[in-house]
């Protein structure tokens, strides 16, 4: 990819390479994006992909089988298809206890699909999402709504929650973040000199946010604004105070296994599981998957090429044999990723009966991307991690970067949502309810899809992105990416403690 921007007189950024790289067809997107940056050279960031592939209408998730059983409503799924046919397993908040183990399951979406695609289905989503957000912010300020604003008098003291729908630069070089509420949109006006402009850069589109400030006089403008003293995230309380386990018992928390690739790395994983069965891994009694158990096929252009097993099936039936490797006392809790046989809208339903009776070793816990998945009192948020792509081609480099995972694992938790920005690389599925937003705080906060650990605390909650077990794929090396390959971190639930092991 770098080497056709080359030969066009361009180079991009990381995130615009990985946006190229996932478009269908790659030369069409080229084109667009070239277009889009007016065909003069230099250097193209991921937002002006993302610009030009919005503009472009998006084909098909890629060649997946799909998920009829979860009752996957794909946004290309006719409206008179049968209704969603639940899955009884994981439906709902289930709880199972053997012992002093206990495993609890929730916000998962399998069985309880009920989009169908209509842009009516999006309002729906967008409408959560706002009220649910919204209720978090309205606490610390008391906002008004943007009809509100339009009929107040100039001057006064204002506040408003709104959801970001547009971020512009005035000539001055200040910002305007357009604010949307269910009553309008007010235009919000952020001036460079102020503390509050540090923010700016962190700011996503579609991203809910509180501002407070003055609103303009009105006198020369007619059109009134409101100068932002302070922007507002839902955020994690400052008072938060996480929960934890009665006992030292341990869960290992990986992602990213990619069976069936080439590049997976069996004796790695020989190595864990014998280690598993140890008397150092005594303790360890979860296991938690979060995503890519297998590398999937037609995920990636030329991907094919780097396949060891061709067949979906038999890479499920070739993973299913790695899980036997693993203690058989061991509780498994797995959702999908981005290369697993499911829909690739977010929400994912957790694996149809077909794949779960491939996995059905061990009786692992197998549930929707994300999920909430209670230990022993611990709530961990399992999500898979499409979008910290997002988030990481988004933000500055100090603020979120692949060599520092944890940090884009933040702004998610800052924002109380799993994929603020819609419409860009991350696919979202119209639901009733938005289940991205994070309504509890958890404890522990489980991502992957990036290839790279990293941990670290935000106001108390443990991040943890778990790396993958997979050596770097001939894409990654074309682009420079380093993975961080066979490490298995693991949390003690009582002291919240986190070790990684390495199994390189
Ligand atoms: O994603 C692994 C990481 O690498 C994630 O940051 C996306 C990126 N990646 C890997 N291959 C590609 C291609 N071909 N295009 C764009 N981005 C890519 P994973 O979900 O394991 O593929
Ligand atoms: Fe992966
Ligand atoms: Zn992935």
């Amino acid at each position: 990819m770098a080497r056709r921007l080359a030969k066009r007189g361009y180079n991009a950024d990381r995130g615009a390479i990985t946006l190229l790289a996932g478009a269908a067809d790659i030369d069409a997107a080229l084109d667009s994006v070239i277009e889009e940056t007016g065909g003069e050279g230099g250097k193209i960031t991921a937002g002006e992909v993302q610009r030009a592939l919005q503009a472009a209408p998006r084909p098909d998730p890629a060649s997946l089988p799909e998920t009829p059983s979860s009752g996957g409503a794909d946004s290309t799924v006719n409206t008179e298809t049968e209704p969603p046919t639940p899955i009884e397993t994981t439906g709902s908040t289930a709880t199972m206890a053997a012992d002093d183990r206990e495993v609890a399951v929730a916000n998962d979406i399998t069985g309880r699909s009920t989009g169908t695609g209509e842009y009516t289905d999006f309002v729906a989503t967008f409408r959560d999402r706002f009220s649910r957000l919204s209720e978090m912010l309205q606490g610390r300020v008391t906002g008004r709504p943007a009809s509100a604003l339009e009929n107040s008098t100039g001057g006064s003291e204002a506040a408003m929650v709104g959801m970001v729908a547009e971020i512009s630069t005035t000539s001055g070089g200040h910002w305007i973040i357009d604010l949307e509420d269910t009553t309008g949109i007010y235009p919000c006006l952020v001036m460079n000199d102020r503390p509050v402009a540090d923010l700016m850069d962190e700011i996503l589109l579609d991203e809910v946010i509180a501002v407070s400030g003055r609103l303009s006089d009105g006198e020369d403008d007619d059109r009134g604004i409101l100068f932002v003293d302070a922007i507002h995230f839902p955020d994690i309380p400052q008072t938060f105070t996480p929960r934890t386990a009665d006992r030292p018992v341990r869960a290992a928390l990986i992602s990213d296994v990619h069976v069936g690739s080439q590049e997976f790395m069996t004796g790695a994983w020989e190595r864990f599981a014998r280690w598993l069965h140890t008397d150092e891994a005594e303790r360890i009694e979860y296991l938690l998957i979060a995503g890519d158990m297998v590398e999937g096929i037609g995920v990636y252009p030329n991907q094919d090429e780097e396949l060891e097993i061709i067949d979906i099936y038999e890479q499920y039936e070739a993973f299913a044999e790695r899980l036997k490797a693993v203690p058989g006392e061991i509780e498994i809790v797995m959702i999908p990723g981005n290369h697993d046989a499911v829909r690739l809208a977010e929400p994912q339903p957790a694996f149809d009966e077909t794949l779960r009776e491939i996995m059905s070793v061990h009786d692992a816990k197998i549930s929707g991307n994300p999920s909430v998945v209670t230990l022993e009192g611990v709530s961990i948020l399992m999500y898979h991690g499409v979008s910290l792509d997002e988030v990481i081609a988004e933000l500055p480099a100090e603020k979120a970067s692949y060599d520092a995972p944890e940090q884009a694992m933040y702004r998610l938790l800052q924002k109380r949502h799993l994929a603020p920005q819609f419409g860009g690389r991350t696919r979202l599925a119209p639901e009733s309810e938005d289940y991205l937003v994070i309504d509890q705080v958890p404890d522990v906060f489980h991502t992957g899809h990036v290839h790279k650990l990293g941990y670290g605390k935000y106001r108390d909650v443990l991040a943890v992105n778990s790396g993958c077990w997979q050596e770097q794929t001939g894409f990654q090396r074309s682009v420079g990416i380093e993975p961080d390959h066979a490490y298995a971190p693991v949390v003690d639930l009582e002291s919240l403690e986190l070790t990684v092991y390495d199994f390189n």
